[in-house]
């Protein structure tokens, strides 16, 4: 039956863009560190799937999804890739520090894409407790890391496609 909501994680792979020639970045945030280990290996698993070379793969860790941004920041300066992927997880606490957090890498990542014309991916759980994120991060509502790593396909390919040089109809 149709749903309103879908997980993307259960994608139709026939219609990812080949990756083989992308390049990417991955940050991954130390915190709840085996939740976004389980949200790497889904992305990483991905982009690989879907041809890309692990030397055009490049990851490195960050304390927390605070430092998200500016970890990317740096991989973009130093690797130039296609599409930099972000993955996190805040999971809310008695104080409001989350709210902090996810809105302060959600404008970053938002910021960082428009200020270089390139994807930067939110793949950050933003949960009440660490049951949801353990279901978003391989469990019952998939891996959002899967998720990310798809967006990040489809963003680098459609930047490629649009600065490909058209081609030519009739002669
Ligand atoms: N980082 C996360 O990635 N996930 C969290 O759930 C998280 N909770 C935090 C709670 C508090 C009270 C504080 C102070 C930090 C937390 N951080 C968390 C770390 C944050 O992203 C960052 O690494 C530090 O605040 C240092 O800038």
């Amino acid at each position: 039956m149709a749903s309103a909501s879908h997980s993307l994680s259960e994608y139709d792979a026939a219609t990812v863009p080949d990756a083989t020639d992308l390049t990417f970045g991955i940050v991954v945030a130390e915190w709840n560190a085996p939740i976004t280990h389980a949200l790497y290996e889904g992305c990483y698993d991905t982009l690989i799937k879907h041809g890309a070379q692990p030397a055009n793969i490049h990851v490195i860790q960050v304390p927390g999804s605070f430092e998200l941004p500016a970890g990317a920041r740096m991989l973009h300066g130093q690797k130039n890739p296609d599409a930099v992927i972000c993955l996190g997880c805040v999971i809310r606490g008695e104080t409001s520090h989350h709210e902090y957090i996810n809105q302060a890498v959600a404008h970053g990542l938002v910021n960082l894409s428009l200020a270089t014309g390139k994807a930067f991916l939110f793949g950050v759980l933003t949960t009440d407790n660490e049951q949801q994120a353990r279901d978003r991060a391989g469990g019952k509502h998939g891996n959002k890391g899967v998720e990310a790593a798809v967006a990040a396909i489809r963003m680098a390919a459609l930047k490629r496609d649009l600065s490909a040089p058209k081609k030519k109809i009739g002669f």
